[in-house]
């Protein structure tokens, strides 16, 4: 199904754990709870209880692209859209300044990252809690996660905390190196990351693949091994 990809993307047949290999052996505090602080040029800071009260749940089937070129297809999510959230809960509630066009997405695993509030706008951007018909688990980014499906996969975070409204965010420092983190990440232009041609990161992330699909699966793996011995 290769020629269904984006340039450069090669399909997986199942679904890694993945990300930096510093996040590797980092897991959520909180699982249960699918609270989301809400900060930056708003009127005020609010913890959102429950994300998903009031807003119409959508199931969704989409392809998830990591930037180091392995794609999962098909992947079912089931959620509520970002922008439903932003348009009935942010916007009357805490009034974004008009200038926030940058959201910076932060983690309980400390990973974090920026989104152009105009993508994240797009109707196919959920925040969801349920994968293939299942609650989501850790692997895939409990109790709550973003998907940004255009976008390459580290701007899908996973479990994630809190949303600031930016209204400029130059002085942000991502999780990754600078030139990893490009500002818009969309895949159909494959802006895998800044200074560097898509194509010219193809081959550096490619051999990466490997090795860290193995080092995220050890870790859930001792995790597991730790809680039952616990
Ligand atoms: N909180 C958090 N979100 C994250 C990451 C991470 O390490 N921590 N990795 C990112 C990267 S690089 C990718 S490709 C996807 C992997 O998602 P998966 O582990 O569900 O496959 O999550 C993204 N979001
Ligand atoms: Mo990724």
């Amino acid at each position: 199904m290769d020629h269904d990809l984006p340039p450069g993307q090669r399909a997986l047949t199942q679904f890694p754990r993945f990300g930096l290999s510093q996040f590797a052996s980092r897991f959520p505090k909180q699982t249960e709870h699918r609270g989301l602080k809400i900060s930056g040029a708003v009127a005020s800071e609010l913890l959102i209880a429950d994300v998903f009260a009031g807003l119409e749940r959508i199931e969704q089937v989409s392809d998830f692209h990591c930037v180091t070129t392995w794609s999962r297809q098909g992947l079912r999510w089931s959620g509520v859209r970002f922008a439903d959230f932003h348009r009935t809960i942010v916007v009357p509630k805490l009034r974004p300044d008009d200038a926030a066009i940058t959201l910076i997405l932060r983690a309980q695993d400390g990973a974090r990252t920026t989104l152009l509030l105009e993508d994240a706008l797009q109707p196919d951007v959920l925040l969801v809690d349920r994968l293939d018909d299942a609650p989501l688990g850790i692997e895939h980014g409990a109790p709550l996660r973003l998907i940004a499906p255009r976008q390459y996969g580290y701007k899908s975070v996973k479990h994630l905390s809190s949303i600031e409204y930016c209204v400029d965010a130059s002085g942000f420092r991502p999780s990754a190196f600078r030139f990893m983190d490009h500002p818009r990440a969309r895949v159909a232009l494959e802006e895998r990351g800044r200074g560097f041609p898509g194509w010219f990161l193809r081959f550096l992330y490619r051999p990466l693949v490997g090795p860290t699909v193995r080092r995220f699966a050890r870790a859930m793996a001792e995790r597991r091994g730790a809680q039952s011995s616990a």
